[in-house]
Order: structure tokens, then C-alpha cells, then sequence
């Protein structure tokens, strides 16, 4: 068969915007599992650290297709088609329909990595059994998708031979994709056909300009510890791997040199979650305000602050995030500075299946897209009126959002927005609708500018209780703050409720046909069920709510540790526990809600970095918070003490004393995530501050997290880039449980 050759060099290639955002996000925080059609398995991660490694191989394996077991994936966004390996050993796509856009369909590869200054030839046959277009890229795998080198070429029925020469002048690039745009293109119809690659060949040929171990995030410090710092009676711990430990460690004041504590290192210990030894060292005894920073071996930490106020403005940022994530509402300048945005999502929005279209503006965005999803909201919502009910001596009036110097503290001005916008999700038959969305997530563009169509999904029993729930509890938290509005919950609870009683089945929380946003499913809404009841029941007194409440917990509540947005029933547990009025199956809620405490506890205290958990699933920080706040929740029940040490140790983890190295709260701290995978802070080039990244998840569940941690220890598995959406995405629900813990490590001192 006679090839012809075409050889293009596009040396320096940095066709920033062409054909950008090929696709958009492909998953968001909630929906790991999915987003697209993956076919890929776990791909063998390149040698990062050896400059010879890097030179000299196909990146692409089983670029020849000897063997039929391919690792490439396919998108679809309006086009069809099946990939496989054909009898010949050749990578066959079949077209069945090619969309409306050239990346209707596409075939693409992770599992590689680029490296600045190096240079690349890439090349592979092709043809096809019709004339068409087809375009190829190498791109960057997140933000706007833009390619490193592409090309439109045309295919025809005898095979051609393309290569391409391109220099990586753009940043190292640990998890790019190499893809194949095959939908529509000028000239074409849409007549089934088929599309062959064969011989795929990407390599480096010059590595001169290679820097071994760049590009790839700060490496990780010797000694971690809570990079912002420590209330002066807080307690204190360094936790030392590799070179920092030693017998005797030192804290050393930063202003004058001197040393102002020497103490034991306690004996370093093998854990398992980091895979490495590691060893505590105590310094609660250090009291003194003061810029400080631990000295141990040959290394020294970041420097941290201890002083009575050193979390003021952390906290604040933490709960000022949720006005940044204001829907509906203009952000102004003076308020939002590089964040202002003119409302946004303001149109009316179509009930899905139907012609009829409502107004549910406002409320908050809530992860690093523009979805609006009731049961994330609850949770929200929810965390921030238990952590005022709680300490609200921790929260003022000066926040700096538009309700500041009102009189009325901003944490429930800014729950007020939440539940504004959560009344115009009820139906009027009490059912709550369980979101608004587009059909799609957006590009990586400014809130305004997502101006797709808006649905609101069907009502489910889920976002049901949870509103029940949520609005039984602002009708207590609001009670001597605004009456009217007070009443006006209960009413709203209360009919939701009365759709509970009337509708005992489960119903929705799955995405209907066409709607790929995050689906916030659930399997069991009994807990959300009970939650409502328990808060209408602390909200009343009234004992057919208790009787409600018995009647579906009676033998436990479902999830009685969990304060997520799927399991509820440690909220349900703490209401009905909290109640003025003892209800009837009181003791058995109280052991059941309990039981959990223990086995924190314990992971808590075997882990050197005093982490509560064992395993790190996506999503990992909210549970470490979590479990502060659970250990909370109990003390208020009980009249204990005893979480104290966990709730700060967790806030300590969050924000530095962990093994990657970063203080996770956007901002704060030495080294924090600089690239969330979040849309206002990819769009202003910087984060927004006081956002809380997602954290650690050992199931490497995105291309940027496979190709760069493949074979890390689980607690570990973190990197800070906005193409790592299974790591660094934020969430409100994120956020709010660390509220709820500078609440409490504040309102202590
Ligand atoms: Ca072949
Ligand atoms: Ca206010
Ligand atoms: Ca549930």
C-alpha cells in the first residue's frame, strides 16, 4: 500500500485558543463515576526523575495495536460511534453519527507527560473509508483545553503517514491528552464510516532543556505542622519524616533566633496511610504570642504564628467564601474585587419535561461549577446554623458582604441567601426539586457567561427532607432574630413534611435522560426522612413528629455518624437529641449516635498526624472535618469534653500538620492550592481565598491524579492542579464543616 508522507513542523506550537474547550469539565466532585465513556485502565506512570528516562520511547503504549487490549477513551458530546481494535491491528473508529461540532466525537490518550523545553515528534498513519477531516491534538487535559499541537488533517481512503515536531514551551504537563476530533466538520455529512489509526507515535528527541523533577508542585516538607499557626493554648504538634527526625527538636523565634523551646522527639513510627516513619514532636508548652518556626536534624519548617487571634482572618475567608458563591446576586468590586461578576443565571428555568419555567434565582454555586443542588445546599446550609447555634460568639457583623454592620450576624445573612433560594425550589405541593442545572457543565468561563438553558430536575424524596429539615432548623436558629421569617420555615418545613407522609416511596435523585450536572444520588432516604422529622420535632415539641421520627428509626437511625450530604443522620441523631422536649426512643438514638465515636478515636490517635481516617476517599478533607464536628456534636449532647483535642487536630490537619505538605485552605499558610478546580479562579488566574481543597484521594479518579501519583501512599495522593478534579476541586459543602471548627476552636480560645 503506497504512503504518502506528510511532515509538518510546528516547532513551538502554542496554539492557545484554537479550537478550544473541545470538551467541557468531564467530571465534577460529586460524580466521580459518570462522566464520560472511559475505557482506559491504570496507566504505567513515565520516569519523572532520571533526565535519560525521558528520551528514547513511545509514550504511547501499544502504539501499534499488536494487541487488542487498547487504553484509549472516547467522548461523546452529540455524535456516536464505537472504538476498537480491528483484524488488521489497527484502531478503528466507527462513526454511526457526527454531531454538530468537530468534537462530537472524539478518541483520546492519557498517561503521558510533556516536559518544558523539550522536543517531541509525533506521528501515526490514518485513513478512513470515506474522504473527511480529521483534527489531532496534544492538549492540555482541564481549564480551557487548550492544544500544545494540533492539526487538521485530511483523511482519505489510502493510508498517509502525518508527523509533527513540536517543542513543549509551556510548562511541564504531567497528565496532557492526546486526542482525535472526529465529528463534524465543514463538507461533511453524516454517513456511517469508519476511521483508522495505526503506528501512534509520540517520543522526545531532544531533552536538553530538561529539569529533572520540575514542574510537578513543591516537594513535600520534612516537618509538617499547622502552617498558620496555633492559639496560644492550643495544642501543639510537628510531625517529622526523613532527614527532620531526630531525638531533640527546637522551636526557634523567628525575630530574635533564640530558642525558646528544646524538647524529646517522641519515638518515630511507621505509618501506614503515608509509608513512611514518622515522629511527633510536642510543643504545647510554648505559649507565647510570637512568629515561631521547628527546627529538628537538619531541617526547619514554615514559619507559623501563635497568638490569640491567629485564625480571625482564616475563619472569615472561610465563611466568606460562600458569598463569593452567590448565584443571582451581582458581586461588586468593592466587595469581590477580582472576583466581581454582574448577576449571573438569572433567567426563569424549565421544569425538566415540562414547557413550565420558574424563577430560582439565588442561592450558591456550589463546587467549582454553577449547579445549584438542594441536598449539597442542606448540608451547607446546615453546618453554618449548627456552628452559630453552637458558638455564636465566634460570629460578627463585619464579614464584608453586602448585609455586614445590618445588626444581624453575617453567617445567617448568608444563610438567609441559601434558604431564600431553597423556598423557590419547593413545589407547591411540598416536594422539593432536587436541582438547577444546565444540561451540561459549563467551560471554564465566569458564572455570567454560562448562559445555556436552565432545568430544574424532578422533585426527589432526598431533597425533600433535607429542606424539611433545614427549614425546621432556621425557623429555631432565626426565632429572635426575624419572626416572620422564623414562621415562615416552620410553614415551609412543615409542608414538606406532609409531602414525606404522603409520598412514602423512594423517588429521584438519579439524572433524568440528557442532564449530565452532578447527580447527588442516594440509595436510602430513610435519614433524610428522620432528619426532617427530628428537626420539626426539636422545632415543636409536637409528638406526632416524635411518633414520625420513632416509627422510621426506631431500631437506629441509618448513618448516625454521618454529616454528608447522602448520609444525614448524624444530623437527624444531634436535633432530635438537642430537643427541649426528651423524645420517646431518646436513649437508643443516644447510643446509636454515639457508637461511632470510638473508632475515630482510635484511628485518630495512631495516626501520626492525629488524621481520623484510615482511608482516603475523594472528598477526604470534608470527612476529616467532619469527624471534628461529629465529635462536637456529641460533647453538646453528652456535656463532654472530649473532642476538644480531635476537633483542633483536625483543623490542625487541614491546614498543614499532614504528609503532603500543603495547608489546604486557598490563601492561608505557606504552601496552599494555588489551581482549584474551580471556574471564577480559573478565569481570574488566581484563587480565590478561603476555599477548602478536596484533599487526598487514593483512588486516583482523574487522568492528572493517575498519571502523576500512580503507586503514592494514600495519604499523600494529592496534587494542587486544576486538571486534578478528583483533588482539588472545592465545594461548599467543604467549607462549611471547617467553619464549623474554627467556630469552636475560636469561641474556646
Ligand atoms: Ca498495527
Ligand atoms: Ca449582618
Ligand atoms: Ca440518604
Amino acid at each position: 500500500m503506497k504512503k504518502k508522507i506528510i511532515s509538518a513542523i510546528l516547532a513551538g506550537s502554542m496554539l492557545i485558543g484554537v479550537a478550544s474547550c473541545s470538551k467541557p469539565a468531564p467530571s465534577e466532585s460529586q460524580e466521580p463515576s459518570e462522566s464520560e465513556s472511559v475505557t482506559e485502565t491504570s496507566e504505567e506512570t513515565e520516569p519523572t526523575e532520571d533526565p535519560d528516562s525521558i528520551m528514547g520511547f513511545n509514550m504511547i503504549e501499544n502504539g501499534d495495536f499488536a494487541s487488542a487490549e487498547h487504553t484509549w477513551g472516547t467522548y461523546f458530546e452529540g455524535g456516536d460511534g464505537v472504538l476498537a481494535v480491528n483484524d488488521k491491528g489497527e484502531l478503528q473508529f466507527d462513526s454511526k453519527k457526527i454531531g454538530a461540532v468537530n468534537w462530537a466525537n472524539q478518541i483520546y490518550y492519557d498517561g503521558f507527560s510533556l516536559y518544558k523545553d523539550c522536543v517531541y515528534v509525533m506521528s501515526f498513519d490514518c485513513y478512513a473509508t470515506i474522504d473527511r477531516d480529521v483534527e489531532y491534538r496534544i492538549q492540555i487535559n482541564g481549564g480551557d483545553y487548550h492544544a500544545y499541537n494540533i492539526d487538521t488533517i485530511h483523511v482519505t481512503t489510502e493510508v498517509q503517514h502525518f508527523e509533527y515536531t513540536f517543542t513543549m514551551e509551556e510548562e511541564s504537563d504531567p497528565a496532557p491528552r492526546l486526542c482525535f476530533n472526529m465529528g463534524k466538520f465543514d463538507g461533511l455529512d453524516n454517513v456511517a464510516h469508519s476511521v483508522m489509526f495505526d503506528n501512534i507515535d509520540l517520543r522526545c528527541i531532544d531533552d536538553s532543556g530538561y529539569v529533572s523533577g520540575a514542574g510537578f508542585g513543591p516537594a513535600a516538607a520534612a516537618i509538617n505542622l499547622n502552617q498558620i499557626g496555633y492559639l496560644t493554648t492550643g495544642y501543639k504538634i510537628a510531625v517529622f519524616h526523613g532527614d527532620a527526625i531526630a531525638d531533640k527538636a527546637a522551636v526557634v523565634d523567628v525575630a530574635t533566633g533564640s530558642v525558646v523551646y528544646e524538647g524529646a522527639v517522641e519515638a518515630a513510627s511507621y505509618n501506614e496511610s503515608t509509608g513512611r516513619d514518622e515522629a511527633r514532636f510536642d510543643f504545647s508548652s510554648v505559649t507565647t504570642p510570637g512568629t515561631y518556626k521547628v527546627v529538628s536534624g537538619s531541617e526547619e519548617s514554615y514559619e507559623f504564628a501563635i497568638s490569640d487571634n491567629v485564625y480571625d482572618d482564616a475563619f472569615k475567608a472561610t465563611l466568606r467564601m460562600f458569598y463569593l458563591q452567590r448565584c443571582g446576586a451581582e458581586l461588586t468590586e468593592d466587595l469581590a474585587g477580582d472576583y466581581a461578576h454582574p448577576a449571573c443565571h438569572t433567567g426563569e428555568a424549565t421544569i425538566y419535561g415540562t414547557d413550565e419555567a420558574i424563577d430560582v434565582s439565588g442561592g450558591w454555586h456550589d463546587a467549582g461549577d454553577y449547579g445549584r443542588y438542594v441536598v449539597s445546599g442542606a448540608k451547607a446550609a446546615a453546618d453554618l446554623m449548627l456552628a452559630y447555634s453552637l458558638y455564636p460568639d465566634a460570629f460578627d457583623d463585619d464579614l464584608g458582604i453586602p448585609e455586614s454592620g445590618n445588626g444581624i450576624p453575617d453567617v445567617l445573612d448568608e444563610v438567609r441567601f441559601e434558604l431564600d433560594w431553597l423556598f423557590k425550589m419547593q413545589a407547591s405541593d411540598g416536594g422539593v426539586y432536587h436541582k438547577v442545572t444546565c444540561a451540561n457543565f459549563p467551560a471554564f468561563v465566569m458564572p455570567e457567561e454560562e448562559t445555556g438553558e436552565l432545568i430544574v430536575c424532578p422533585v426527589s424524596t432526598t431533597a425533600t427532607g433535607d429542606f424539611a429539615a433545614v427549614m425546621a432548623m432556621a425557623s429555631v436558629v432565626y426565632a429572635d432574630i426575624d419572626s416572620e421569617f422564623a414562621a415562615k420555615c416552620l410553614d415551609a418545613a412543615k409542608l414538606s413534611a406532609e409531602y414525606l407522609d404522603a409520598h412514602t416511596g423512594f423517588e429521584g435523585a438519579v439524572n433524568p435522560d440528557g442532564i449530565a450536572t452532578g447527580e447527588y444520588p442516594d440509595q436510602n432516604d430513610a435519614d433524610e426522612r428522620i432528619w426532617a422529622y427530628a428537626e420539626l420535632f426539636k422545632a415543636t415539641g409536637d409528638s406526632a413528629y416524635d411518633d414520625a421520627f420513632a416509627a422510621l428509626a426506631g431500631s437506629g437511625v441509618p448513618n448516625a455518624g454521618d454529616l454528608g450530604w447522602q448520609g444525614v443522620g448524624a444530623y437527624a441523631a444531634y436535633a432530635y437529641l438537642s430537643a427541649s422536649t426528651k423524645g420517646k426512643i431518646y436513649d437508643v438514638v443516644l447510643t446509636n449516635f454515639t457508637s461511632g465515636l470510638s473508632d475515630i478515636e482510635s484511628a485518630t490517635a495512631a495516626d501520626s498526624y492525629h488524621s481520623s481516617l484510615k482511608e482516603y476517599p475523594w472528598g477526604s478533607n470534608m470527612t476529616i472535618a467532619n469527624n471534628g464536628m461529629y465529635f462536637l456534636l456529641c460533647d453538646a449532647v453528652k456535656g463532654d469534653n472530649k473532642g476538644d483535642m480531635i476537633a483542633r487536630s483536625q483543623l490542625d490537619y487541614l491546614l498543614g500538620t499532614n504528609g503532603t505538605g500543603y495547608c489546604f485552605l486557598t490563601g492561608y499558610g505557606t504552601v496552599s492550592p494555588e489551581s482549584p478546580h474551580h471556574r471564577p479562579s480559573e478565569a481570574a488566574g488566581a484563587a480565590v481565598p478561603g476555599m477548602i481543597a478536596g484533599g487526598p484521594d487514593q483512588n486516583l479518579e482523574d487522568p492528572y491524579a493517575e498519571s502523576v501519583l500512580s503507586g503514592t501512599a494514600p495519604a499523600l495522593c494529592y496534587a494542587d492542579n486544576d486538571q486534578a478534579y478528583s483533588l482539588n476541586e472545592v465545594t461548599i459543602y467543604w467549607n462549611s464543616p471547617v467553619v464549623f471548627l474554627f467556630a469552636y476552636v475560636v469561641s474556646q480560645g
